[in-house]
């Protein structure tokens, strides 16, 4: 049996986390099955199996795997058909690429989605990821959101993969690969939050299409928060 402990808002199929996302495309790319175990933030009580307290977390008969990164290696590993990352160097290049994005395209996210992630939450939820979160980002929800500045400066982040998205289809070549779903998840929490905070005639806003059709045509559709 094959388990994925994956974060939900107050509605339980509203699965938005950015990490849990990777890890969905990753399985959809490998052809294999899971069962969903969607928890709120608070619910730590099934990760123990992982030994810390994050999402996602893939269970795969005896063997328990955290971090998407380290699901996308284990699923090479164990499954190798179809590479996620392929081998060699692939690995550091994935975390590099991972720090680039934690850089560059989570911030300017993060200022448009954070009071929507806190919307969509259970009660208990919202007291946690408030008290979490502000003593993180060192001030209120309220203050740190900017959508505006968040647009301006997603956009000059966009700007190089829309580049190199005009030449191939995929960022990974002519069919999508671990790329695409490091990158793409971050799409995803958008998405499922409500906004598209990207032009759909852009070449990243066709790329996004692309990864969604293929998700929806194979696993149904994707459930958007309705928030304004
Ligand atoms: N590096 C981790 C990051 C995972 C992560 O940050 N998960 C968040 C949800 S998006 C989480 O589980 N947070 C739990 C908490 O804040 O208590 C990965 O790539 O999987």
């Amino acid at each position: 049996m094959r388990e994925l402990f994956e974060l939900r808002g107050a509605d339980p199929q509203l699965l938005f986390s950015p990490y849990c996302w990777r890890v969905r495309l990753a399985l959809l790319h490998k052809g294999l099955d899971f069962q969903s175990r969607p928890l709120c933030f608070t619910d730590k009580e099934p990760l123990a199996c992982s030994g810390q307290q994050q999402v996602p977390v893939l269970r795969d008969g005896e063997t328990v795997v955290h971090d998407s990164v380290a699901i996308f290696q284990y699923l090479d590993r164990v499954y190798p058909e179809r590479p996620l990352l392929g081998e060699g160097v692939a690995a550091s290049r994935a975390r590099l690429l991972e720090r680039m994005i934690s850089q560059a395209l989570r911030p300017p996210l993060l200022k448009l989605l954070v009071t929507r992630v806190h919307a969509v939450i259970t009660p208990d939820d919202q007291a946690y990821f408030r008290s979490t979160r502000e003593k993180a980002l060192g001030s209120s929800l309220e203050a740190f959101a900017d959508p505006e500045a968040g647009a301006v400066q997603l956009k000059q982040a966009l700007a190089p993969l829309d580049v190199w998205l005009a030449e191939q289809p995929y960022l990974d070549g002519d069919s999508a690969g671990g790329t695409d779903y490091l990158v793409g998840s971050l799409f995803f929490w958008a998405w499922c939050l409500g906004i598209q905070p990207w032009a759909s005639d852009s070449s990243v806003g066709v790329w996004f299409q692309r990864l969604l059709e293929h998700y929806q045509a194979h696993c149904g559709p994707v459930k958007r928060a309705a928030l304004n």
